[in-house]
């Protein structure tokens, strides 16, 4: 059977790469194969592309070419890591994927919409997610968080953006869970820890029904049968 596709979405220092790494734990504890891969990044040569772009480099070839080069990155890792994991009947969960486009390239950073959907939908074949959890945070505070985890060198192209483009990227994020209910589940992510955790879990269970425990007892049929006699 093919996997499932969760995507893990949402501002700076949401907690996203914290919820995936205990999920993929607690679905591999019950049997499950799991890939984790994110974005930009996952395959060697989308790794190549991630130093590019979030080390600003791209940044003064406009934002159209960040576009293109988030795009081309998308096409490697669908290509090479996510669609060979998803056939083979393995779980992946991907840290940022086309929602992230959607919004930083397209809301925020005004690249024509039609230009992103039209990559999208190129380098997304087959690919499609089958759950995605956007992670809503207001932008101090996911700063605040992130700002915990940065290396020696401070915040990358995208984080040392202005307050007034982290919260239109917020409700970027939320226009698309709006838009797209049956695959997009909003999750606060200003609450403490273990409710972030329970809500993330009751997300995810759903995609995950647990099999139904039989009960020992005969149904009543069969019961039905054994009194006749
Ligand atoms: N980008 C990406 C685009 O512009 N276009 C695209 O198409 C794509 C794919 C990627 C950047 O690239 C941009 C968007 C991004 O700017 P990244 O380095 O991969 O950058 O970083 P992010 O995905 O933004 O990840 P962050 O590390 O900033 O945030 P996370 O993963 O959401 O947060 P996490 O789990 O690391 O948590 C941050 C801190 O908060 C704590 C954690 O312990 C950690 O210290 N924390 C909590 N603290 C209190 N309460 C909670 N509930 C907490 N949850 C976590």
């Amino acid at each position: 059977m093919r996997g499932k596709f969760i995507t893990f979405e949402g501002g700076e220092g949401a907690g996203k790469s914290t919820q995936i790494e205990r999920i993929a734990k607690n679905l591999t504890r019950a049997g499950h194969k799991v890939l984790v891969t994110r974005e930009p990044g996952g395959s060697p040569g989308a790794e190549a592309v991630r130093h590019v772009v979030l080390s600003g480099a791209a940044q003064k070839f406009g934002s159209e070419m960040e576009a293109v080069l988030f795009a081309a990155a998308r096409g490697d890792n669908v290509q090479q890591i996510i669609l060979p994991a998803l056939e083979s009947g393995t779980h992946v969960l991907c840290d940022r994927f086309m929602d992230s486009s959607r919004v930083y390239q397209g809301v925020s950073s005004g690249v024509d919409m039609e230009f992103i959907l039209g990559m999208e939908q190129a380098v997304t074949e087959g690919a499609r997610p089958d759950l995605t959890l956007i992670f809503d945070i207001p932008p101090e505070l996911g700063l605040q968080r992130a700002s915990k985890v940065w290396a020696e060198d401070g915040p990358d192209r995208f984080e040392s953006d202005t307050l007034e483009l982290h919260e239109k990227r917020r409700q970027g994020f939320l226009d698309i869970a709006e838009a797209e209910p049956d695959r997009c589940v909003v999750i606060d992510a200003s609450q403490s820890l273990p409710q972030v955790r329970k809500a993330t879990d009751a997300a995810i269970a759903k995609l995950f029904p647990k099999p139904k425990k039989a009960t020992g007892k005969p149904s009543a049929r069969k019961k039905a049968k054994v009194t006749a006699k």
